[in-house]
């Protein structure tokens, strides 16, 4: 398997400059943490390392060092598509290097081959309540796997410490191979009649959800996919699902107990549910005016929703300072695919107003788009209407992410994770109030 080779010739040298800046300089100090970062959920601190990716507020994502454009650009396509093959991100992701098509396409036969999900995974998603939320039934599902781990089984049986990165490479790859079929799953149990489309072998992972949902003739929707299941891969270690995936991984909780956890924090309304308030809003906007409002109108509504105290849906970020380059290559492939469809032109229409009337406010750091901002308006587009699911979506695409941020977290020795809490009188103290 190449990626593991590749991952297995590269651990020394990234060992190596591990070892060095502990080793001359474990007492650098990297910055201070002060009260108001403590309390405003330690915003900003620098507190861990990972290469997978990085996100510079003014410019956005690189994975492994490239731009949301030059993934796109430079990544290998897939067959009859101008997108990429998720296949290939994966690769770029773990090893860092942009792969050939030959290399894209042995991470997609990998996929094929242990995409197959055992029927016991489909009898715990049809024994919940139909009432119950998409990310539920996707947490729950990647949990009902992890009896499959062949990191835990390797770890009762000792093995060493050395080679636990193999075992969670195995396992990421196991898992997210059949993390599109369980997505389809859910979607067609959920919303449906329960009938998945078996998947078909001539198509690329992202392209194969499409199919599975019934969308095997929509050449635009898989498109879509693959341009959305690239994009949300990953947003640096430090965000909601990323950050807890690695704590968790950090105690030697395997690929899917640290996914599934991942994945619980993805499901919080302030971190990955925000595209569905985002095409709620928008389709709330879109009613209230039963048209496409005039920017009279619009910009009233918007400062009628500040006034009241409510929060603009996808825009801002933690931290981002610019408009995130996930919505312009979204907005980008809109304009080719659906330039007149009214709820892209309100897109365009809230892009071109709201930054204006956020940024009067001097308290927004950022009023400028995210991804939210348009991610669900293409998914309406294309027929798949039920909002609930689009965190879903989020979380297939971001799972490469977290196992890529796992298997090297394992592969570089990464310890168990155990920051320190302090008790609120300590810091009256400190600060000299009593
Ligand atoms: N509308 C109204 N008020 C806003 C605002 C907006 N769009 N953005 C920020 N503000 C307000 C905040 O509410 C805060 O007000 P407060 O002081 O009264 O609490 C103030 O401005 C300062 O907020 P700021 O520091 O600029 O930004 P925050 O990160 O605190 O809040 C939110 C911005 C939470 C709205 C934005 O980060 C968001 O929607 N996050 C959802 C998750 C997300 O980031 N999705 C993108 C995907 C993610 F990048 C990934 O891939 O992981």
């Amino acid at each position: 398997m190449i990626i593991k080779e590749k991952i297995q010739e590269q651990i020394p040298r990234w060992m190596e400059r591990i070892q060095r800046l502990k080793k001359e300089y474990s007492n650098f100090v990297v910055g201070e943490v002060t009260i108001e970062q403590i309390l405003s959920g330690i915003r900003g601190v620098q507190i861990s390392i990972s290469d997978i990716s990085y996100v510079d507020p003014y410019e956005g994502i690189r994975l492994r060092g490239y731009t949301i454009s030059q993934v796109l650009s430079l990544l290998p396509k897939a067959k009859n598509s101008r997108m990429p093959l998720a296949g290939g991100l994966y690769h770029l992701l773990l090893t860092g290097e942009l792969p050939s098509q030959k290399e894209a396409e042995e991470v997609e036969e990998i996929w094929r081959c242990r995409s197959e999900v055992p029927q016991y995974v489909w009898d715990v998603i049809c024994s919940m309540p139909p009432e119950t939320h998409p990310m539920t039934l996707f947490s729950q599902a990647i949990m009902a796997l992890q009896p499959q781990s062949l990191f835990a089984r390797a770890y009762l049986e000792g093995v060493q410490k050395s080679q636990y990165w193999e075992y969670y490479l195995e396992d990421s790859l196991n898992l997210t191979a059949k993390i599109p079929q369980i997505a389809a799953f859910i979607y067609c149990w959920k919303y449906k009649d329960g009938k998945v489309e078996p998947p078909d072998p001539n198509l690329d992972w992202s392209a194969s959800f499409a199919q599975m949902i019934g969308k095997g003739s929509d050449w635009e929707y898989q498109e879509l996919m693959r341009l959305y299941l690239v994009i949300h891969s990953d947003h640096e270690g430090a965000n909601v699902s990323a950050h807890t995936s690695h704590l968790v991984s950090s105690a030697l909780s395997d690929i899917y107990l640290s996914s599934a956890a991942g994945m619980n924090g993805l499901a919080g309304p302030l971190h990955g549910l925000a595209n569905q308030e985002c095409i709620r809003w928008l389709l709330n906007v879109y009613d209230h005016f039963q048209r496409l409002p005039s920017d009279e109108e619009l910009e009233g509504y918007i400062r009628n929703q500040l006034s009241a105290g409510y929060v603009i849906p996808g825009y801002g970020h933690a931290v981002l300072r610019v408009t995130d380059p996930r919505f312009t290559a979204q907005m980008e492939f809109a304009e080719q695919f659906l330039p007149q469809d009214p709820l892209f032109q309100l897109v365009k229409q809230v892009y071109r107003l709201a930054p204006s009337i956020l940024g009067e406010n001097g308290k927004i750091k950022n009023p400028r788009p995210n991804v939210d901002a348009i991610n669900g308006c293409l998914q309406y587009y294309y027929g798949v209407r039920e909002v609930d699911f689009y965190t879903v979506l989020f979380g297939v695409s971001r799972l490469l992410g977290l196992t890529a941020h796992a298997i090297w977290a394992r592969a570089l020795g990464k310890p168990i994770e155990r920051p320190k809490s302090l008790t609120t009188q300590m810091l009256e103290e400190r600060v000299g109030i009593i």
